[in-house]
C-alpha cells in the first residue's frame, strides 16, 4: 500500500479537474435537476467525476468509488475496507452554474474505514486544501490551523440553506439561523459544504454545521479540519458518522459543546 503514490496520482487528477472547471465556469451550461429544482447537476460534474474515476482505475484497478454523480440514485451506500475514493466532482454546483467563484472538487481516500487523504480544490480562486492523516493540513502548500475560538459570542459561523426545500427541513434551518444570529459574531454562507469546512480549517471561520449534506460533501473536509486541529462531530454531540448527513465542525471542543447544546436537530435519511 503506497499512500504517497495514491496521493500523487489523485493530486494530478484534481489539478486536471480544476482546469476543466475553470474553463467551463463562465460558459453556457447544460443544467439538469436531481432531487428537486435547486439540486443541480451539469455535464461538467459528470465529466470531472469520470476523469477522476478513470484516472484512478487505470493506476489502481482494485480501488473503489463513492461518487456524487454515480452514486446519488437513492441506493444505500456500502463502504467496505477496500481503498475507496469519495468524490464530489463539483461541490457548490449552484455557484458553478451561476459563475459564483466558490466552487471546488472534493476527494477523500478512505481505507479500512479511516480517511487517509483529503483534497479540496477551488480552481477559480486557486485555493488548494490538502491533508494526509497525521501530517497536518495545508492551503497551497502552507500549513493551516483552526482559530481556536472557544466562545460562541466571538465566533463566525458558516451556515447553509442546503439543497432540499422540504418544509420540515427549511423550518429547522430558519429556526437555527434565528437562534444563532443574536448569539454569534456573524453568519456566512459560501454555498459549498467542502469550502465551508475548509474555512474552519483555515481559521477564517470558527464553526460550520449542516443537516442534509452527503458523504461526498464532507469526507475530505472532515480530515482537513481535524488535521488543522479542529473538531468534527455529530451536531448533537458524539462521534461524526460520515454517512449520517449531519455535520458540525468547529475550532475548539468548547465551542462544539456550546453549539451542539443550542442547535435544533434534524435527522435526514442516511446515505
Ligand atoms: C451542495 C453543497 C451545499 C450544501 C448542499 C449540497 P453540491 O453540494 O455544496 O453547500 O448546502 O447540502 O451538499 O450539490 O453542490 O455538490
Amino acid at each position: 500500500m503506497n499512500l504517497d503514490n495514491f496521493y500523487d496520482v489523485a493530486f494530478d487528477l484534481v489539478k486536471q479537474a480544476g482546469t476543466i472547471i475553470r474553463e467551463k465556469i463562465n460558459r453556457p451550461k447544460d443544467v439538469m435537476v436531481k432531487s428537486c429544482e435547486v439540486d443541480l447537476v451539469t455535464e461538467t460534474d459528470k465529466q470531472v467525476e469520470k476523469l477522476f474515476m478513470d484516472g484512478i482505475s487505470a493506476k489502481f484497478p482494485d480501488h473503489r468509488f463513492i461518487g456524487e454523480e454515480t452514486t446519488s440514485d437513492g441506493a444505500k451506500i456500502q463502504l467496505t475496507d477496500a481503498p475507496t475514493w469519495i468524490i464530489d466532482p463539483i461541490d457548490g454546483t449552484m455557484n458553478f452554474v451561476h459563475g459564483l467563484p466558490h466552487t471546488c472538487i472534493s476527494v477523500a481516500l478512505v481505507i479500512n474505514k479511516v480517511t487517509e487523504i483529503g483534497i479540496v480544490y477551488n480552481p477559480i480562486l486557486e485555493q488548494l486544501f490538502t491533508a494526509r492523516k497525521g501530517k497536518g493540513s495545508f492551503l497551497n502548500g502552507t500549513s493551516i490551523k483552526v482559530s481556536g475560538v472557544k466562545e460562541l459570542k466571538k465566533a463566525l459561523l458558516m451556515v447553509e440553506m442546503g439543497t432540499s426545500r422540504d418544509p420540515e427541513k427549511m423550518k429547522v434551518v430558519m429556526e437555527n439561523i434565528q437562534i444563532l444570529t443574536s448569539k454569534v459574531h456573524g453568519l456566512r454562507t459560501l454555498g459549498s459544504a467542502a469550502l465551508n469546512m475548509c474555512m474552519v480549517a483555515l481559521g477564517g471561520a470558527d464553526a460550520n454545521f449542516e443537516f442534509g449534506i452527503h458523504v461526498w460533501d464532507i469526507a475530505a473536509g472532515d480530515l482537513i479540519v481535524r488535521e488543522a486541529g479542529g473538531v468534527c462531530i455529530d451536531p448533537a454531540g458524539g462521534p461524526l458518522n460520515l454517512f449520517s448527513r449531519r455535520v458540525l465542525c468547529v475550532s475548539s471542543s468548547e465551542l462544539a459543546q456550546e453549539l451542539s447544546q443550542l442547535l435544533i436537530q434534524y435527522y435526514p435519511e442516511e446515505d
